[in-house]
């Protein structure tokens, strides 16, 4: 690192008074030779510096071109550039220890062991291989089955993180309904720490969905205040009510706000749904389904550290019960590439099952750790690399 004079190529004019960093190969992000300069801030300083290197014969980096060339130059892997966007656009502590587990290779090492594994599993059947007219070769099947077995599950488990890992990354859609005036835009609010939504004491106050960011015990989510749900005649609240509805058919978890006994949440099929009673401060409260007990006030701030709790609970249990040590999967690339391993495998163990050679059997395992190296990139084609890099900011 030195000081040093940046001027312009042709006039000779000093531009700025720069630091400048050398990193040699092979040691930089990139793997090549690679000189950082640090200029004086502001938009002019900038400006002149990137156009004095350009009239020497520089050119602006493409979105995430060094972490491209870092992969191509083996420094990373494509799981560990993922994770670098992923740590970029982190706004909420568990998607930055995530990401952060992920650029340290907890996804990649996990892989390249489950890797190694069906290597070994198919070792185990070589001796099959070379000699297909011995009836028993000296590898027991039961033990291929347990080999088989310990993989298959490896791939189960980590597609079990799926669901989860990839809301962790676009935020889980949190959807507050309920009855007009149930207190909704009171409880949206109180969630997201600011006064975002009007509240008043007339029903029909929240017509349109509002839609917000909030990090909940540190867990991202995208929270939405609907309009109450009721039949009304009145045009632009029956809109926001269908809005409301579009709203619940997408939602990860429902949150239903009652206010009343008689207040029902409109069928949502399957989805988790986490009822509060709201208004707890208020006497002669109903009180709610007794398996749901839950009651909050805005007023007093009662129960809405418990409903926080709950709420990160049912939206990502799985990778709290987790921590931060296992890996997880975070997009739908790699669902897709684990989901085709474990078609390769269940491949295998049918064509074990109805007797089909060993070498057949074993075309199997070779497709299953093909999509494991399309997964971890160790080769990857052009398009692929467009795809993963194209969501990158400039200069990463
Ligand atoms: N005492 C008390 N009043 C509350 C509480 N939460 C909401 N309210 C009041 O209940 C009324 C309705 O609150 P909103 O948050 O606007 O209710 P909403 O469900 O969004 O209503 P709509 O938008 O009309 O569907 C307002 O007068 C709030 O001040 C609470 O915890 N305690
Ligand atoms: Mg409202």
């Amino acid at each position: 690192m030195f000081r040093a004079r940046l001027l312009s190529p042709d006039s000779r004019e000093p531009v700025d008074d720069v630091l400048a960093a050398c990193f040699p190969t092979p040691h930089s992000y990139t793997g090549e030779d690679v000189v950082e300069i640090s200029t004086h801030g502001g938009l002019a300083v900038p400006a002149a510096a990137v156009a004095a290197l350009v009239a020497a014969g520089a050119r602006p980096a493409q979105p995430g071109e060094f972490t491209r060339r870092a992969v191509l130059n083996g420094k990373m892997d494509l799981l560990q550039a993922e994770a670098t966007a992923d740590l970029i656009d982190a706004g909420s502590p568990a998607q930055r220890r995530r990401a952060l587990h992920q650029l340290e290779r907890g996804l990649s090492d996990r892989l390249a062991a489950l890797r190694g594994e069906i290597l070994e599993l198919e070792a185990l059947i070589a001796y099959e291989i070379d000699f297909p007219e011995e009836d028993e070769g000296p590898v027991s099947p039961e033990r291929v089955r347990g080999a088989w077995g310990v993989v298959r599950d490896r791939v189960s488990d980590l597609l079990k993180t799926a669901p989860e890992g990839e809301r962790l990354r676009e935020g889980a859609l949190l959807v507050i309904a309920g009855r007009p005036n149930a207190g909704k835009s009171s409880l949206f609010n109180a969630l997201l720490g600011t006064e975002r939504a009007i509240v008043t004491e007339i029903p029909g106050t929240t017509r349109d969905a509002i839609e917000a960011h909030a990090v909940i015990e540190g867990f991202p989510f995208r929270l939405v205040d609907t309009a109450g749900l009721r039949d009304s005649d009145e045009r632009i609240e029956r809109m926001g009510i269908e809005f409301s509805k579009r709203y619940l058919d997408a939602a990860d978890l429902i949150l239903f706000c009652r206010d009343t006994e008689e207040d029902r949440l409109p069928d949502v099929g399957q989805k988790p749904v986490v009822e509060v009673v709201t208004k707890s401060d208020l006497p002669d409260r109903p009180s709610g389904r007794p398996d749901l007990r839950a009651s909050v006030s805005v007023v007093t701030g009662q129960g809405l550290g418990e409903l926080r709790r709950r709420l990160a609970a049912v939206a990502f249990g799985r990778l709290l019960a987790l921590g931060d040590v296992e890996p997880v999967v975070t997009r739908a690339r790699h669902r897709a590439a684990l989901e085709r391993a474990a078609v390769e495998l269940d491949g295998f163990w049918a064509a074990r099952q109805a007797g089909v050679d060993a070498a057949a059997a074993a075309t199997h395992l070779r497709a299953a750790v093909a999509a494991l190296d399309d997964l971890i990139g160790a080769v990857t084609p052009q398009d692929v690399l467009d795809r993963v890099f194209a969501a990158f900011c400039v200069g990463k």
